[in-house]
């Protein structure tokens, strides 16, 4: 649907792509990091780009506009487990939708390896670091797989900074549960995430870490914005999951937020061999991730 007659010469390119990363890290003692900044500009780049809808498409779900320069490079991350059912509808509108506004965007699932309780924000972290080993990103915007937006006028690029994408959701008859509130879809920049030391490491399971977030950002003196009206109208893809297990101390942790902002984040975290794959419309990287 998103390539058309493309689709065979994508997949050929995504392929070669795949097969290259893997020789380059069979042949590298240090994985990931060894091929650093050359990803984004070897690895991804076959020597004809494929070119759809006045962009240039590379491997593993990179789009650069063709005719402009464009104003934002924005790099989504979400952050996953076991939801591909939600990932193939979400991508389905989120990728014209971000070609209409002419963003160059790159799109990361940044997949939890393991069975622990599931850490939404600590895969943020993770999202953030490994995104840095492609290119220079400005803007990110974090996302729920199972939030779809219903306008492509709700723009993906970074205006008014930090931004709650979000004015309302279907099952809360398109209002939000409360006016504090900052989950599903995020977008900071990258100067908004250094500012806060990068997201908390410690919320195991579901719940609270989109409120600390919001914490640290305030804190930090930065405000969000969050624009009202339809155009910013979400519906949720009904669950066939459970959620993570509620995580019972998050609220002790909550109002201890503010002594772990320059401890607990990007300043402390530690991770093993991120595994990198190319899908024609995404990035994986797969991460076991484990309490620090
Ligand atoms: C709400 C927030 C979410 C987050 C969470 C608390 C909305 C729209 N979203 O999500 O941003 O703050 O509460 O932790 O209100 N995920 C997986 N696999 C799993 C579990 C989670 O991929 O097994 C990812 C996925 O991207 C999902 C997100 O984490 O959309 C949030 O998890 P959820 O959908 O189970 O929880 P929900 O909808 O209550
Ligand atoms: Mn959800």
């Amino acid at each position: 649907m998103i390539f058309g007659p493309l689709v065979e010469e994508v997949r050929t390119a995504v392929k070669r792509a795949n097969e290259k990363l893997r020789w380059k890290l069979v042949n590298s003692d240090t994985g990931n990091k060894a091929v650093a900044h050359w990803l984004f500009n070897e690895i991804l780049q076959p020597e004809e780009k494929p070119m759809k809808n006045r962009y240039w498409f590379l491997p593993g779900g990179h789009w650069i506009p063709i005719n402009c320069s464009p104003k934002w490079k924005v790099a989504v991350l979400i952050p996953f487990r076991d939801r591909f059912d939600h990932l193939t509808i979400l991508l389905r509108y989120l990728i014209p939708m971000m070609q209409k506004q002419l963003l160059q965007f790159s799109i990361f699932v940044i997949e939890q390896a393991n069975q622990d309780l599931f850490n939404r924000a600590m895969l943020m972290n993770v999202g953030y670091l490994e995104a840095l080993n492609f290119t220079d990103y400005d803007c990110y915007v974090i996302h729920d797989v199972d939030n779809v937006p219903l306008d492509d006028r709700n723009y993906y690029g970074c205006t008014d900074m930090p931004r709650h994408f979000i004015s309302g959701l279907d099952k809360f008859n398109y209002t939000l549960r409360y006016g504090g509130y900052f989950g599903g879809v995020s977008g900071l920049t990258k100067d908004n995430i250094i500012r806060i030391n990068g997201f908390p490491n410690v919320y195991w399971g579901w719940g609270g870490e989109d409120d600390e977030i919001l914490k640290r950002l305030n804190s930090a003196g930065l405000h969000i914005t969050r624009y009202a009206g339809p155009v910013y109208h979400y519906d949720v893809i009904k669950h066939h999951h459970t959620s993570a297990p509620k995580m019972k101390e998050r609220f002790d942790l909550l109002l201890k937020s503010h002594d772990r902002q320059k401890t607990d984040g990007l300043s402390n975290i530690v991770y093993h061999n991120p595994v990198y794959e190319f899908h024609p419309l995404y990035t994986n990287i797969s991460v076991d991730i484990r309490r620090i």
